[in-house]
């Protein structure tokens, strides 16, 4: 049907049917609503055309009733899109209690993951199905964007804060990530590959790539090594 165009891409995220939903909804009544105008359009050229015997004392009529419905009935729809997009915002703000944390930091030009348990992986993050996994963002240098298409999911990343999008992958594959906001030359190739594996095989992926380091670790060797816990140590003598 589709004639090897996507007119309907992949959905491969706990997300992507949720927006998928809102997105065609909306699609379809653009479309009723397009296409009633273009009805209209036609219908009074034809009705108004040169010669024909159409009235035109430009005599009008009101009507009260009418006139409330059409605009009640606007808003009316206008707030159910309204309401629909404003849930989906804000589950997406709200990740599951149990979800896996991963960080990822945003760099000219690659992405840089890093696995709860230190792992780390550039331009591929590996998931498992059925999961929540929610991915912390940082940027080091420019505002770069975390964007997965069959997972609808996209979050910039920020420099100087933290910022965060979850999902829950439902099918084992491979997914392309970007970047999706514009950050220097090579922009364009940065990006990658998420990985999405039955958890048996992510579990089994992870034990593969040895320890790591977590970021809680590595934060505390720069807190040593830059002098930190001089003053801000639990035991420092002196008090900043
Ligand atoms: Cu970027």
């Amino acid at each position: 049907m589709s004639f090897g165009i996507p007119f309907f891409p992949q959905e491969a995220s706990s997300e992507a049917g949720r927006i998928d939903a809102l997105f065609y909804t909306l699609l379809a009544f653009s479309a009723v609503l397009g296409l009633a105008l273009a009805g209209l359009v036609v219908g009074y050229a034809v009705k108004y055309r040169v010669g024909s015997k159409a009235d035109r004392t430009g005599k009008r009529s009101r009507s009260l009733p009418l006139e409330m419905s059409w605009t009640i009935a606007s808003l009316v729809i206008a707030f159910i899109f309204f309401g629909w997009g404003a849930a989906l915002f804000v589950r997406r703000d709200h990740p599951p209690a149990d979800a896996l944390e991963i960080s990822g930091l945003g760099k000219q030009w690659m992405w840089e993951f890093r696995q709860p348990g230190g792992q780390r992986e550039i331009n591929e993050l590996h998931v498992p199905v059925g999961k929540a996994v929610v991915v912390s963002l940082a940027a080091q240098d420019v505002i770069h964007s975390f964007y997965v298409p069959a997972f609808r999911i996209k979050q910039d990343a920020v420099p100087g804060r933290t910022t965060h999008i979850w999902f829950i992958a439902t099918q084992p594959g491979r997914y392309h990530l970007f970047c999706a906001q514009y950050c220097g030359t090579q922009h364009s190739e940065m990006g990658g590959w998420v990985i999405a594996m039955a958890p048996e095989q992510y579990a089994a992926w992870l034990n593969s790539q040895g320890e790591g380091e977590t970021l809680a670790a590595s934060g505390e060797k720069l807190f040593r090594a830059l002098g930190c816990s001089g003053c801000h140590g639990a035991s420092s003598k002196v008090r900043a």
